[in-house]
């Protein structure tokens, strides 16, 4: 079957590290009017912000009714997720990358529309203020840095997450969806048109010139969780879309897995799970 297995993150994960990134808690500028809106970003303990270090970005995504500052409070706060990242950085898990939580909230105020606003404000607003592979906020030097940068969110930010992947491959190789399904041609479509949801995800990457080498789609949610009757039958369709998404859990192999545990529901508490199971596989290949 070449599933990714599921694997618990140690205990200790859940304290605080002996080495601790921060929080940083900053405005950007919405393009196309005077809106300003803020995100959250972790930056890994030792970030140089004056060395010609360049740090990977996970930009991600809350669900429907939370904000950005649900995922790791704000500067100070030392909340599960920060300690998971800490210590994955401190134990070589990962290397040390930026992590943003902005909000779909506000602007066109819409899951499935937060791309833009991505893209064209937030995306060259924190990859111009912090150290990154973009060699400016242009859209040439954010293409040509694509293969360090991963977008994810969980439930409604997983609508985002899937319209990132329909629009934005030119500027995102890794996609981490987690407890929601495309709702693109449907709310829950996943569920109700999974062949159809396939063949437009599979269509959208063929569009826009890429094939299965050339992107990541690393899914995961429980099988208790309220998102699973609809990510299911989506991903199930996937496989058969052989063009555009190759399932395996190695890598080499393949672009595409689905993570799932038997007793996984719909919190953040299972999506950090599957954010330390999920995080190893971004940026590595
Ligand atoms: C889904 C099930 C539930 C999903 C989103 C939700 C995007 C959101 C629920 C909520 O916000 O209450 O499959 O996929």
């Amino acid at each position: 079957m070449n599933d990714k297995r599921f694997k618990a993150a140690p205990d200790a994960y859940s304290t605080e590290c002996h080495q601790q990134g921060t929080i940083e808690n900053k405005e950007y500028p919405v393009a196309g009017g005077d809106e300003r809106k803020r995100f959250n970003i972790f930056l890994p303990y030792g970030y140089d912000a004056s060395a010609d270090k360049k740090y990977d970005v996970l930009y991600l995504m809350h669900g429907g009714g939370e904000n950005e500052n649900t995922i790791f409070g704000g500067p100070g706060e030392n909340r599960e997720l920060k300690n998971i990242l800490d210590h994955m950085i401190a134990n070589g898990d990962i290397e040390p990358l930026l992590v943003v939580t902005p909000s779909f909230y506000g602007g066109k105020n819409d899951a499935a529309l937060f791309y833009e606003e991505w893209l064209d404000s937030l995306v060259p607003f924190v990859e111009t203020t912090y150290r990154t592979f973009a060699a400016s906020g242009s859209k040439e030097d954010l293409k040509a840095s694509r293969g360090h940068r991963a977008f994810s969110g969980f439930s409604m930010g997983a609508v985002s997450t899937w319209s990132a992947f329909a629009q934005g491959l030119d500027y995102i190789k890794y996609f981490m969806p987690l407890s929601g399904d495309c709702w693109a041609l449907g709310v829950k479509a996943g569920h109700t048109k999974p062949l159809e949801t396939a063949q437009y995800l599979a269509q959208a990457a063929k569009d826009a010139g890429y094939g299965p080498q050339d992107y990541y789609v690393l899914c995961a949610t429980g099988a208790q969780d309220i998102a699973y009757p609809n990510l299911k039958p989506q991903i199930e369709a996937m496989k058969e879309q052989r063009e555009a998404f190759i399932y395996s859990a190695d890598l080499h192999q393949g672009n595409f897995y689905f993570v799932t545990t038997p007793d996984g529901v719909h919190n953040w508490q299972w999506q950090h799970q599957f954010i330390y199971n999920i995080l190893p596989d971004l940026f590595v290949y």
